[in-house]
């Protein structure tokens, strides 16, 4: 083509997250139930607030109306190597890269993660789409029968059509990009991928073998397409949409994963409602016509998300929160567990150790920020040619704001669900083992350190508002 014009990949993100909302409203009305309210209290919150705006984004992080609107993060389980190398393509053409690396066998599933998202502030600010991948691990299957079925099914079914992979070629060719024609073709074959296929890949046997090992595995092994298993809305309250929720009769979980409530929230907060189940045919087995039956992996989530923690910051977190988990071990043995208000008082008693105060939060450096002069800074007149950060803050030349949480946390919400089921149900065989470098070999390219990306949007920030006042900040 001559003189192509190249479609903008954070636009192109944008066209795609509304062309996946869509479907998945179709295919799961609840879905669209939940945007509402969701979209309802996100309203209300931002209208109400006459706050002054530095106070609104200290307190729900860096939320802008337009980003908010369509932030979604979706999860998706992949079956094999080339199937993760062929997402991270599909992926990259959207400005999606794999940032972090989730070891889920520590929750005795069989399987690893990342999470495909965008990686600079800009783009972030556009849309921050995001994608919990996972993909399975057969080594980790201990009983034979099992992994080679699982990876006969796998090896047998193709989740991306043709005409998508010619434009991944098409992609790479032309530096990864695509025209605008070119665009348009690649969202309506990418969606497909990501579809619910109502006829199985499997028969019925195969499915009932696969799901009583794991059901993950029938949901992972089975089907033609790569379903999206669910989407979810960024609320800027999760209690009061938890509770609308509620009336609206939808089935929520009891608890809220995640930190307690806070006046300055941190990380992510989640909660859902329970899958859906819907009809499957199974394929034809002996001659005998096609057997109908239904399956269950679908359900709709909603998050509240908060400040990007330093590691100091999520070790504290982390340990805060396996200390309110083996108190409740304690207390309620390993049984039905706590009532869900008992255990929230105890979660909330015992994250009374962690700062909730956004300044406090900051200067014990267990939050990420981004710095930005401020009028006083940039109506001033500085005689030194050297200040330290926190003197510049402190005398209101420079003003710190939370840097949103970009990423999950599927181990916390793994473990509270364990704990929740006790030892029944919960399959131990599985060696707890990382393996961030087959992931990596799988992928075809290395993992971004999301801690990395804080910091250097924390860093670039610092240096900026240093050029602005043509001063060297320490
Ligand atoms: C993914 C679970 C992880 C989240 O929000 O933490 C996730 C899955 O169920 O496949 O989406
Ligand atoms: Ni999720």
């Amino acid at each position: 083509i001559a003189n192509p014009v190249w479609v903008d990949r954070d636009a192109l993100r944008t066209d795609f997250t509304l062309a996946m909302s869509a479907m998945y409203k179709a295919e799961v009305p609840l879905y669209g139930d939940l945007v509402q309210i969701v979209t309802r209290i996100n309203a209300e919150l931002v209208h109400q607030s006459s706050l002054d705006p530095k106070v609104f984004s200290l307190r729900y992080g860096d939320a802008q109306s337009t980003r908010l609107d369509i932030e979604r993060h979706g999860a998706i389980r992949l079956g094999t190597p080339h199937e993760l190398s062929t997402i991270r393509r599909l992926f990259a053409l959207i400005g999606l890269y794999p940032v972090g690396y989730y070891d889920l066998s520590a929750a005795g599933l069989p399987m690893h993660a990342t999470c495909f998202r965008p990686r600079s502030e800009a783009s972030l600010l556009m849309n921050p789409f995001r994608v919990f991948t996972s993909v399975l691990r057969p080594e980790l299957l201990k009983d034979r029968e099992t992994k080679d079925l699982a990876l006969e099914l796998l090896s047998k079914r193709t989740i991306f059509s043709d005409q998508l992979m010619h434009l991944l070629d098409l992609g790479d060719i032309q530096g990864g990009r695509l025209t605008q024609e070119q665009g348009r073709q690649f969202i309506s074959e990418a969606i497909k991928t990501f579809g619910w296929q109502s006829t199985a890949a499997a028969t019925h046997n195969e499915y009932n073998h696969l799901r009583s090992e794991h059901p993950i595995l029938a949901d992972i092994a089975c089907f033609r397409s790569s379903h999206i298993n669910h989407l979810t809305p960024r609320t800027l309250d999760i209690n009061a949409a938890q509770d609308q929720m509620k009336t609206a009769g939808m089935q929520v979980k009891d608890r809220i994963e995640g930190p307690p409530a806070r006046a300055c929230p941190i990380l992510l907060r989640q909660t859902s409602f329970l899958a859906i189940e819907e009809p499957i045919r199974f394929l034809v087995e002996g001659g005998l016509p096609l057997l109908s039956g239904s399956h269950k992996a679908r359900f709709g989530e909603i998050e509240e998300r908060g400040a990007a923690v330093t590691p100091k910051g999520r070790k504290l977190y982390d340990e805060l929160l396996e200390n309110a988990m083996d108190q409740a071990r304690a207390i309620a043995g390993e049984g039905d567990g706590l009532s869900t208000e008992a255990m929230d008082e105890l979660v909330s008693h015992v994250f009374k150790a962690y700062p909730d105060d956004w300044d406090e939060l900051r200067r014990h450096g267990l939050i990420f920020c981004t710095y930005r002069c401020t009028a006083k800074g940039l109506n001033s007149r500085f005689t030194l040619s050297k200040y330290s950060l926190e003197t510049l803050v402190g005398s209101g030349f420079v003003e710190a704001r939370p840097i949103t949480y970009e990423d999950f946390l599927p181990l916390s919400a793994a473990g509270i669900f364990q704990s929740n089921l006790g030892s029944k149900g919960s399959p131990k065989e599985h060696v707890a083992r990382p393996d961030e470098r087959g992931m990596e070999e799988a992928l075809g390219v290395a993992l971004e350190d999301s801690d990395e990306l804080y910091t250097k949007m924390q860093n670039d920030s610092i240096n900026e508002c240093g050029s602005v006042l043509s001063i060297t900040i320490e």
